[in-house]
Parts: C-alpha cells; structure tokens; sequence
C-alpha cells in the first residue's frame, strides 16, 4: 500500500500536491470562465446565496460537458489515479462541483458525503483548492479516523448536533493547486468566508468503474427531486444538495 492509500485508511483524509503554480494559475482561469457562464445558456447548474453583499454566486455543478480544460483535469491523469488508487480499483468520475464561498459566502454544517449520494457504495471526494483555503476564509474541518460509519444524522441528513459536538474537529488549510482527498463518511464541516478574498475550490467525486458510469443518473436524479421541492430553498437554506448541509441563505 502506498504512504498515501496508507495515510487515508487510518485517517479517512489525504493531503497531495497536485498542481504547479502554472496549473493553479490555469486552474484560477478556468474557474472564472465557469463563473461567467450564463444562467440558462446550458445543462450547467449555477446556484446563488444571499450574503450582506447582496446574491452572489455560491455553486456550479455538470461543467465537465461543457470545459474541456476542466474535464481534461478531473477526468484523466494525477485525478483520476489519485482516485483509483485511494479506492483500490480504477474510478470514474460521479460528479462535479465549484464551491465558490466568495467573501460573506456561508460554511457547510457537519455531514458525510455518503447520504447524499445515491447509486454508488464505494466512492472518495476531494477538495481541489483554487485559492489557498485558510481557517479565515472557511477552509474544510475534518474529523480523523471516522469515515468506518454513517453517524447519526438529524432531520436533512446532516450530523446530529449532539454527536457533532463530540467530535475532535481538526482544520485543514489547503494552498492553491493542493487536493484533499476525503473518504464519503469523512465527517466534515466548514465555517462561513470571513475574509475579503474568494475560496473557491472543486469537489470532483469518484466512484469504482466496476459500479459503472452513473454520473448522467445522478444529474437526472438531482434535477428531478429539485423539481419535486418547488422553489428550490430549504428550511430558509439554499438547497444546493440531496442533503441540508448548505448554511447560505436563499435569495428571494
Ligand atoms: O466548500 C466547503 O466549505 C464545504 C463543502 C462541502 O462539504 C460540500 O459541498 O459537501
């Protein structure tokens, strides 16, 4: 096993280099160039918050279709075989997200990833920082040695405050260009942009080929529970995802 696959069975996390400063440059680009797409110019999802500075951009979700650059990243190469490697067999990319979390942008309350995603048993996330995520603006917290279980969850499938509160939460600051990579019970959260600068960062999930290529499923099955919830808030929320892990605040 190598010191990576290693570090993430006994810590249900690990921290690689993957980008160059070149290639975060790039990656700082292409992220701008999504952010500049239009609302309804495709089969992208945009989704907005309401901060003290008015709405503002918060998640874009299906952009791999659409940007070759970014699928070209997330889809072969160093990505691709972190994945595979941390999963023990060749993966395959289930699906795809910006976090923006630009300044005044809201933090995530403590969840897994694992019931939220529906079709796949083996799966790993990341975080692909595209600016340097710090504890001021909200970089993600996580919790070491947990990811062996589904914790008990609340009402909207986040953890249960009580057993939130008990768990040794542990910051992890991510530079540009770094990837940190989560099993989906990793139990993780993160607080609110209080800084000025943006925290953007991609969350690529992976699961085993041998589960099969569900990514289409899986926007097909998003778009229609969406549609199902009608305005598309929760509880005073945004509703970004098949749980009610989001803290921002709709726009109305
Ligand atoms: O971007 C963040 O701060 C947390 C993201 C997260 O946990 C999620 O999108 O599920």
């Amino acid at each position: 096993m190598s010191s990576a696959a290693a570090h993430f069975a006994e810590h249900g996390w690990w921290l690689a280099d993957t980008l160059d400063e070149d290639g975060a440059a790039r990656l700082r680009a292409w992220v701008s160039e999504v952010s500049a797409w239009p609302d309804d110019g495709g089969e992208w999802l945009h989704y907005r918050e309401q901060t003290d500075d008015g709405p503002k951009l918060c998640r874009t979700e299906n952009f791999t279709p659409f940007h070759a650059g970014l699928r070209d990243l997330l889809t072969a190469g160093e990505m691709i075989d972190g994945a595979s490697e941390l999963l023990g067999q060749p993966a395959v990319l289930y699906k795809e997200k910006i976090n923006y979390k630009l300044p005044g942008g809201a933090g995530y309350a403590p969840h897994q990833d694992a019931p939220a995603y529906p079709f796949v048993q083996v799966h790993v996330s990341c975080m692909v920082a595209v600016d340097d995520a710090t504890t001021d603006n909200g970089c993600l917290e996580v919790a070491s040695g947990l990811h062996h279980e589904v914790l008990p969850l609340d009402d909207v499938g986040c953890v249960r405050a009580d057993v939130a509160a008990t768990l040794d939460w542990t910051h992890v600051e991510v530079r540009a260009g770094q990837t940190l990579w989560f099993h989906s019970r990793t139990p993780h959260r993160s607080g609110p942009n209080n800084s000025q600068v943006p925290r953007r960062a991609l969350y690529p999930t992976y699961n085993a080929a041998a589960e099969g290529d569900l990514r289409a499923d899986y926007y097909r099955e998003k778009l229609a529970q969406f549609a199902a919830a009608a305005d598309g808030t929760d509880g005073g929320r945004v509703r970004v995802s098949l749980i009610g892990d989001f803290q921002g605040k709709p726009v109305l």
